[in-house]
């Protein structure tokens, strides 16, 4: 299972040919769109899209709201490139091939990978409609044992045993929280860890209670992996979640705790301008500095 789906540096190489040839650009920061924050992609200038049936060797999202194309251009001056869809370990997808955009954005040039994910509240302190910056993670599928390093090592990738402290950059994470600030939202933003479960379905009560004597103040089905893969690859990483639902870590009969797709979106959806604009601000920076 596992060698059947790894891509060998050639390949990867290959895509990234692909994609600076036909932008004619070499991005420096990669977004990854979360859901429902697909217009974060939108906000780039003199786009370059490549749908991703288009791309050799490129697998093909199947979520609704989730698009499914890269888009290269300009924000804030700065080059970028975006996934509008990203792969999940629920689709069916082994966790190597799910983070193998990482490594095709880490040939194209690119040096920072924002991610973003919709992802339900732990923390009984987080409101509907918050921003989780997250400073670290709970791994579940590596708990598990599974993770996209798993096969052979390149190591003009990375090392066999990378280190994940400090994975997520602190000077990137004290940026959003001013930039927070400058919005007037610090309320709403909050600095926590996240944890990746596999989905499709959604949690029991007692797996979130569970989750949250671990630490866990959101989670979600994406993500981690992308960050194990880019920071094998040096990259420098930062990722937020959007908080689109309270987790109900307590049994009760409220029907309204229990968490729906539909909901994420709607919640998503309401959001995307906060979240758009923390990322532009927060790209903006990196580029002046
Ligand atoms: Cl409650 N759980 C998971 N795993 N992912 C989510 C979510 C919950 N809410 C949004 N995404």
């Amino acid at each position: 299972v596992l060698n059947e789906d790894t891509y060998p540096y050639e390949v990867i190489e290959e895509i990234a040919d692909f994609i600076t040839k036909g932008s004619g650009m070499r991005p420096r920061i990669g977004i990854i769109c979360g859901s429902g924050l697909g217009s974060l992609a939108d906000m780039i200038q003199d786009p370059k899209i490549f749908e991703y049936e288009k791309i050799p060797n490129f697998p093909v999202s199947t979520v609704e709201g989730h698009a499914g194309r890269l888009v290269v251009g300009t924000l804030e001056g700065a080059t970028v490139m975006a996934m509008q869809g990203r792969f999940h370990f629920y689709e069916g997808y082994p966790l190597a091939k799910c983070s193998m955009p990482v490594r095709v954005m880490k040939l194209c040039g690119v040096e920072y990978l924002f991610a973003t994910n919709a992802a339900g509240g732990i923390n009984p302190r987080f409101a509907v409609g918050d921003i989780m910056l997250m400073h670290d993670h709970v791994n579940m599928l590596g708990f598990a044992g599974n993770s996209p390093l798993q096969g052979p090592n390149d190591p003009r990738f990375g090392p066999r045993f990378p280190a994940l402290v400090n994975s997520y950059n602190k000077d990137l994470i004290n940026k959003a929280i001013e930039i927070g600030k400058a919005m007037g939202i610090e309320s709403n933003i909050h600095v926590g860890v996240y944890s990746c479960l596999g989905g499709p379905n959604y949690e029991t009560i007692a797996e979130l209670k569970a989750l949250r004597m671990m630490g866990v103040d959101a989670v979600g089905m994406s993500t981690v992996h992308e960050v194990i893969t880019a920071r094998h690859c040096d990259m420098k990483v930062f990722a937020f979640s959007l908080i689109t639902n309270k987790c109900a870590t307590e049994y009760s009969d409220k029907k309204d705790e229990e968490a729906n797709h539909e909901e994420v979106m709607a919640v998503a959806k309401n959001r995307q301008k906060a979240c758009c604009e923390l990322v532009s601000r927060l790209i903006r920076e990196i580029h002046m500095a």
